[in-house]
């Protein structure tokens, strides 16, 4: 049995898999659960990440807007499906002009370690690159330093400090629609200098042919760190981002113990494959029950709207051990 080691959420969204599907991972049956215009000016609300806040949720939202500007709103949930955004974007305190000029900002994360919520994203800053920044209440939200050097993407937090440092896994990228990547992780002992770079993992199958990127916080388990990636296959009609799963060390995270060699969740319903972007499944985010082991994932689909997939972790566990390799 594997056992998360993390909070008791008993009010975790949640649904049973259906009868007779056999699927690892499978949907909620109202997805998805943000439209792309529940915002009076978004074209799509997709790509983000929940945590649990108070006795409720809070998150932060990717919404893209009508003039198709990228930018960043938090919201808060009672049940963690019927969301309130808020209509305006986060404006970021920061006194230092050189970071706090925000251009775009998208595919946010969202981290609690040890009292306060760290939001990374896409960062431009001559490219993209990995914001960061922080909130106790998701009020205000104070920007830190960028964590790297353009360019690069996906930038996800540990939940708690390994050896004395802050750890971050990132996917060095270029300017564009990279056609490639790997995942790395990166270590800082003051969120602002970033070192000790470690190499995690590279695509291997082919449906992470192209690049992969880390997407929910990892979550811990008593044997290591359960970590949702994607992985973009490139076919004759563009990428198809699909959901994997990894298990790394606990105190060497950049090791990997096991991968799963199929994908754990792949674009199949008419929302994943039909939008402004076809066959995305985008993971950012999981909410994880220690009591009872389920899962909840929270994921773009076809970067127009968001939707909520569950698992149970013994279940997710036994199958990338199973599909080792
Ligand atoms: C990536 C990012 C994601 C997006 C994906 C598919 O490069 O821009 O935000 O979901 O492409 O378009």
């Amino acid at each position: 049995m594997s056992k998360i080691i993390g909070e008791a959420i008993p009010n975790i969204p949640w649904q049973e898999r259906p009868a007779g599907c056999k699927d690892i991972v499978w949907r909620y049956d109202e997805n998805p659960i943000i439209k792309r215009d529940a915002l009076p000016d978004s074209n799509s609300i997709f790509n983000s990440a929940v945590v649990t806040f108070k006795d409720g949720f809070a998150g932060v939202f990717r919404v893209d807007d009508t003039t198709r500007r990228q930018t960043l709103h938090r919201g808060f949930s009672r049940d963690g499906i019927n969301w309130d955004i808020d209509e305006k974007c986060i404006e970021f305190v920061c006194d230092d002009p050189e970071i706090s000029n925000f251009i775009y900002g998208y595919d946010p994360r969202v981290c609690f370690i040890e009292d306060r919520y760290y939001v990374t994203w896409c960062n431009c800053y001559h490219g993209p690159t990995i914001g960061i920044a922080y909130t106790f209440d998701f009020e205000t939200f104070y920007q830190l330093e960028n964590a790297f050097l353009p360019f690069n993407r996906n930038g996800v937090m540990f939940p708690k400090k390994i050896g004395g440092n802050y750890l971050m896994l990132s996917r060095p990228s270029d300017r564009s629609h990279t056609p490639f990547g790997d995942i790395f992780l990166s270590q800082s002992p003051d969120l602002c200098y970033w070192g000790k770079h470690r190499h995690v993992m590279e695509p291997k199958q082919s449906w992470e042919k192209t690049k992969i990127g880390a997407g929910p916080i990892p979550i811990e388990l008593d044997e290591g760190w359960l970590m949702i990636y994607h992985g973009v296959l490139t076919s004759c009609n563009g990428f198809v981002y699909s959901m994997g799963a990894a298990i790394l060390d606990k105190d060497e995270p950049w090791k990997v113990k096991y991968r799963a060699k199929p994908y754990i969740l792949n674009p199949r319903t008419d929302y994943e494959c039909v939008g402004d972007v076809p066959n995305v499944a985008f993971p950012c985010a999981a909410l994880a029950d220690a009591e009872t082991g389920r899962i909840a994932i929270y994921y773009g689909c076809a970067d127009t709207t968001v939707g909520l997939a569950f698992t149970q972790v013994d279940e997710l566990v036994d199958f990338i051990k199973r599909n080792n390799g």
